[in-house]
């Protein structure tokens, strides 16, 4: 290792930057990822859910402040840290463990988070949505005094409209609307009722503007539990026309989904949520990312869920295979590394010969790699064959894997060095079971 890259690699770790493909957040919960382009770079804006510390909370949501994720690459996160915690906030009843999905937007150079909890004080009950203002997206937020008078509810969105006027969307007993004054901390009109939408239960609106047509997207539950939906109109305050789901419910895991959608680079994302570092509990939640495409006529394709995410992954990182983009039909299954703690990530098992996955897009750059290292583990040995996909594809590796019920570190020759940005394919052509966690080129 060069004494550039280990300096690359202490200042990102420094940083606290995370390297990710689904979820992004790899060492914390977090959930309601609202998605924002402000200078060049994409800001999360989750919520983040903790395990409670009190009892009340244990079978429930429990989110005490927010952080704030920022990126370039849509695969490496930095952690700018906790930009508000409840009890820095006037109007937040002390240690309610509310702070539930915020939004944050832009205007004039000065950044508003909006953010929803429980009041304090005598006859005040249910949610309000208050405003913290920063004039740096990674904050510090100072919260106003009061929340915004005229709103009960959660999930609020803001959209400020090619012309300058802000809207603010939210959800409880319904989806409202209403105006906000250039201040950006009051109501300019009174909230009506958000018209076109489906029957059946709504929250976390998401609203944004795309070649003049206004996208009112939200969680919804169609049947068991929440898909994500849109509905389309030609006016900010609606109405809307109901036209159909983005993201299917998830058949295992988690009740709630809560997304934002935004264009980066000429390319719109989903970002949306799952449980999957907490298979057992589905109140404590991680930020995925998926691509996200139109149709001619403006209407949303479907997307559909992915391990891979987004992004580009360098060859020289360690890639995570479990991250797959395709996998065989049977005989690879994907685990924990360690079931005890999710945080550790995952592992794909080859159960046996003739089974392989895709992880797609690693760049291999214009040196070529000399060397494959992968950590791997087979109790009766085995073999792994690495090629690039497609009708060039070739072999760049075989991995010979010795007996042994240790997690190993092999370093293996390269048979063929690829340039630029390839898709892998893993497949085991040995009969006994074979355990990947992660390969990396040098
Ligand atoms: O995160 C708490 C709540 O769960 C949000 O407000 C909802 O949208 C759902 O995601």
């Amino acid at each position: 290792m060069n004494t550039r890259f280990l300096l690359l690699a202490a200042a990102m770790t420094a940083a606290g930057v995370l390297q990710a493909q689904n979820p992004v957040i790899r060492d914390q919960f977090s959930a309601d990822p609202t998605a924002r382009v402000f200078d060049g770079k994409v800001y999360i804006y989750p919520s983040h859910d903790i395990p409670s510390p009190v009892d009340r909370l244990k079978e429930w949501f429990c989110m005490a402040d927010y952080h704030v994720f920022s990126s370039t690459s849509l695969t490496d996160w930095t952690d700018h840290g906790v930009i508000l915690t409840q009890n820095e906030v006037p109007w937040v009843q002390p240690d309610s463990y509310s702070m539930w999905a915020p939004d944050c937007v832009c205007k004039d150079g000065k950044y508003y988070l909006y953010f929803p909890s429980t009041p304090k004080g005598e006859g005040r009950r249910g949610f309000n949505i208050g405003v913290a203002v920063a004039d740096h997206p990674e904050g510090p937020f100072t919260p106003e005094t009061e929340p915004i008078a005229g709103i009960f509810g959660i999930d609020p969105c803001v959209l400020i409209d090619t012309d300058g006027e802000a809207y603010i969307y939210w959800s409880g007993r319904g989806m409202s609307v209403a105006r906000l004054k250039p201040t950006m901390t009051e109501l300019a009109s009174e909230p009506v009722p958000v018209q076109g939408l489906p029957d059946g239960f709504k929250e976390g609106p998401y609203v944004f503007k795309r070649k003049d047509k206004y996208y009112f997207t939200f969680p919804w539950v169609q049947d068991k539990t929440e898909t994500l939906a849109y509905a389309m109109g030609d006016s900010p305050m609606g109405p809307f026309t109901f036209q159909g789901v983005i993201m299917d419910e998830s058949p295992v895991g988690c009740w709630t989904n809560h997304h934002s959608i935004t264009e980066y680079n000429g390319q719109w994302y989903l970002f949306y949520h799952h449980n999957d570092y907490s298979p057992q509990f589905d109140k404590n939640r991680s930020v995925r990312i998926d691509s996200l495409s139109f149709n001619a006529d403006g209407t949303i394709r479907k997307v559909r869920p992915t391990l891979r995410g987004v992004g580009v992954t360098p060859a020289r990182n360690r890639i995570q295979v479990d991250r797959y983009t395709a996998i065989s039909p049977y005989g690879v299954t994907i685990d924990y590394l360690n079931p005890a703690n999710p945080f550790d990530g995952w592992q794909a098992l080859f159960l046996r010969a003739d089974t392989w996955l895709v992880y797609n897009s690693v760049d291999f750059g214009a040196i070529p790699v000399k060397r494959l290292k992968a950590r791997v583990r087979s109790e009766k040995g085995g073999e792994i064959i690495l090629r690039t996909t497609g009708d060039k594809g070739v072999i760049l590796s075989r991995l010979l894997i010795e007996p042994t019920e240790q997690w190993t570190d092999l370093d293996t020759d390269i048979l063929h060095a690829p340039s630029g940005v390839q898709n892998l394919r893993v497949e085991s052509v040995g009969q006994a079971p074979v355990a990947i966690d992660w390969l990396c080129f040098e």
